[in-house]
């Protein structure tokens, strides 16, 4: 496969950012109609942080995120159909309507799901690492967690078998600020999340996760550690969503102003990228829209599909197969 040149990739970068932005608002429109059930973590904003990543990964390697994984999910390859269908519990969903929004899973796309429980995917990262090295393959595992992650045990446990057992992951932090329903919330508790990785000997750096291409290179050079020897890193991805903690929650809530809110989309990643390949000649405002129109269309036909699939019938309740 011909590697990608530079406006190639960023193009391509550009692109994604649009159909996770463009899947997810039409995700919360679904959600107002009554479509989504339970809970449902919307990623908008912190785009370039998924987008800059999984675009360092081969297909190959391994993804496992928290509950806020709508944009890796598609990003891995799974169908946005499949996503959506998922979201609102129906039988083609990537995880049969059984998983929901914080539960998407793709093992043949080697997506190993979303995960409800703050911190509780990290040490199955250690896991995946290991399993890695113990079969010699050359893969490795991105795994991503809020800030808030980093007050849990098994971060801890997990940064520190890593470190020991030289495992090929990529811990990956994304910080955008807030921990709902912990002690910090109403705080913009910016931590020094990689100060924890001198703590374990493991390469740590801090990140601007408004800017994809940044994103993109630390990621990069996390994988070089990571097949050249299994050395794991610690990401802070410094970030912000623009959405609230989840579609039941308001907008900004009484802990953040909507002036704090404001200030921030001007930093929207996607804007920022769209400016830079304007500048440089690569697109012009004809092409950015028709991209957008292309992404539309396929967030719209997600939302379809998900409309028109079946539900599980009751017999699925009891069946657990990872593939056919
Ligand atoms: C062990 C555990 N404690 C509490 C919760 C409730 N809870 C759900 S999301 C969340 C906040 C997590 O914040 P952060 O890790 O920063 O991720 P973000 O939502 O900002 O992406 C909490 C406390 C949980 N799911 N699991
Ligand atoms: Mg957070």
């Amino acid at each position: 496969m011909a590697t990608a040149t530079a406006p190639e990739l960023h193009l391509r970068m550009l692109r994604q950012m649009l159909l996770v932005r463009r899947f997810e608002e039409k995700a919360a429109e679904a959600y107002a109609l009554g479509k989504i059930g339970g809970f449902c973590h919307l990623y908008i904003g912190q785009e370039a942080s998924a987008v800059g990543s999984i675009s360092a990964l081969e297909p190959l390697d391994y993804v496992i995120c928290s509950y806020r994984e709508h944009g890796q999910a598609l990003l891995k390859g799974i169908t946005a159909g499949a996503v959506m269908a998922e979201l609102f519990g129906k039988a083609t969903g990537c995880s049969r309507g059984k998983g929901g929004s914080m539960h998407l899973f793709d093992a043949a796309h080697r997506f190993m799901g979303g995960h409800g429980i703050v911190g509780g995917h990290i040490p199955l990262a250690a896991g995946i690492g290991f399993a890695i090295k113990y079969r010699g393959g050359r893969e490795v595992c991105l795994c991503y967690f809020g800030e808030a992650a980093v007050n849990i045990g098994a971060f801890h446990e997990a940064l520190n078998m890593a470190s020991v057992w030289k495992l090929p992951v990529i811990f990956l932090c994304e910080n955008n600020r807030y921990g709902m329903g912990t002690a910090f919330e109403r705080v913009a508790a910016v931590t020094d999340v990689v100060e924890h990785a001198c703590s374990y000997d493991i390469a740590g750096e801090v990140v601007n996760g408004m800017d994809v291409l940044e994103v993109h290179a630390a990621v990069e050079r996390a994988v070089q550690r990571a097949r050249n020897g299994g050395h794991p890193t610690l990401l802070e991805i410094r970030t912000y969503r623009f959405m609230g903690h989840s579609m039941s929650d308001p907008l900004h809530g009484v802990y953040r102003t909507k002036e704090e809110v404001e200030e921030q989309k001007k930093k929207d990643p996607i804007t920022k990228l769209a400016h830079q390949l304007m500048e440089q000649g690569v697109i012009d405002q004809a092409r950015l829209d028709e991209l957008d129109a292309e992404v539309h269309a396929e967030a719209e036909l997600a939302v379809q599909f998900a409309d028109e699939s079946p539900d599980p019938e009751p017999a699925e309740l009891t069946r657990h197969v990872l593939a056919d």
